[in-house]
């Protein structure tokens, strides 16, 4: 299937937006990074890969030897400061490795941060809270294995609404076959209501899996949720061992009283790796979305990291997004 971009998105011309040589600190890949409006202004959590390859050579072994995750400011969205140093994260060092791929929300005026966690007992998300935008303290931590998590910008019934991605590869028989879940919580803490929201079948572009990219937005018409889709190609997209995969980006939207309904999906990726910047880097044919922002004019900001590498956003009308999702029945 020959896939590309729906002409109703469009690349920012100062793409990409915030790349490693505008970090005052060591930084090398700065990619995947969640984006809230806040305070009058914009804000961003950034992932940030450094440090040397463990097995230099061994392209099949590529590790970072540290992730930080860093915050920048911005005024119009376009244009960030990035703070003058990464955040702290109070994860036990001794199960966790890293932390990375954050997402930001404002729930009840709350800033809330989810990210993704390694260990060596599996993949973890958690969410985390803060005070002061430097200092992260988790709340919650997934079983593995288990991750991409964002959550509602609004409670549902009183309760905190999340969307996951259980990686479930026992019952796939091994192979990546992930869909998107749903979870519900009083508290943040606790969790509970688990269901499945989307399998990753019912996702023509996504057939090798799917995952929760910007948290829901509220719109009069449902919630708009842009999540990653990967296919498999026979082409290399990267010298990467065995690196067949593409990441697009897709749409759907879901209902406001009944947000585990979905309402809307486009059939098509909304977002296809096609620029340069998208199409190689330290993986190339990688788009990965963390933010979708509503404007008063009618627009919305898409944030995404690319090819692993470098931050990007584009545009689109909010109603052309939202009739990109046909009606489902
Ligand atoms: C996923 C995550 C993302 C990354 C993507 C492509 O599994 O690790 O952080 O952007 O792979 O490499």
């Amino acid at each position: 299937m020959n896939y590309h971009s729906s002409p109703i998105v469009f690349r920012h011309p100062a793409n990409p937006i915030l790349t490693a040589k505008d970090i005052p600190y060591p930084a090398e890949l700065v990619f995947n990074a969640g984006v809230v409006k806040h305070g009058g202004g914009y804000l961003m959590a950034f992932r940030n890969d450094i440090g040397k390859l463990k097995t230099p050579g061994d392209r099949s072994t590529w590790q970072w030897e540290d992730t930080t995750i860093g915050i920048a400011r911005s005024q119009d969205g376009i244009d960030w400061t990035p703070d003058p140093q990464p955040i702290t994260l109070d994860y036990d060092r001794r199960m966790f490795c890293r932390a990375y791929d954050p997402r930001l929300h404002v729930v009840d005026g709350k800033i809330l941060l989810c990210v993704a966690l390694d260990s060596i007992n599996g993949l973890c998300g958690g969410i985390a809270v803060t005070d002061d935008l430097r200092h992260f303290h988790l709340v919650h931590v997934t079983a593995p294995d288990n991750r991409n998590l964002t959550l509602f910008p609004d409670k549902i019934n009183g309760h905190y609404l999340l969307m996951e991605r259980p990686l479930n590869v026992y019952s796939q028989g091994g192979k990546e076959h992930f869909g998107i879940w749903l979870a519900e919580s009083p508290d943040l803490a606790y969790w509970g209501r688990h269901r499945l929201l989307l399998p990753c079948a019912d996702v023509p572009f996504g057939q090798l899996k799917i995952g929760p990219g910007a948290p829901p937005v509220r719109t009069p018409r449902g919630y708009l949720v842009l999540f990653h889709a990967v296919h498999h190609t026979s082409e290399m997209t990267d010298s990467y061992a065995e690196w067949h995969k593409v990441y697009s980006v897709g749409a759907m939207l879901l209902g406001l009283e009944r947000p585990d309904h979905i309402i809307g999906m486009g059939m098509a990726p909304l977002l296809y790796p096609e620029a340069p910047y998208e199409l190689s880097g330290f993986r190339g044919s990688v788009l990965f979305p963390g933010a979708a922002i509503p404007e008063d004019d009618g627009t919305v900001k898409i944030y995404y990291g690319a090819a692993d590498t470098v931050e990007c956003l584009a545009t689109a009308r909010l109603d052309d997004l939202l009739d990109f999702c046909t009606p489902l029945k």
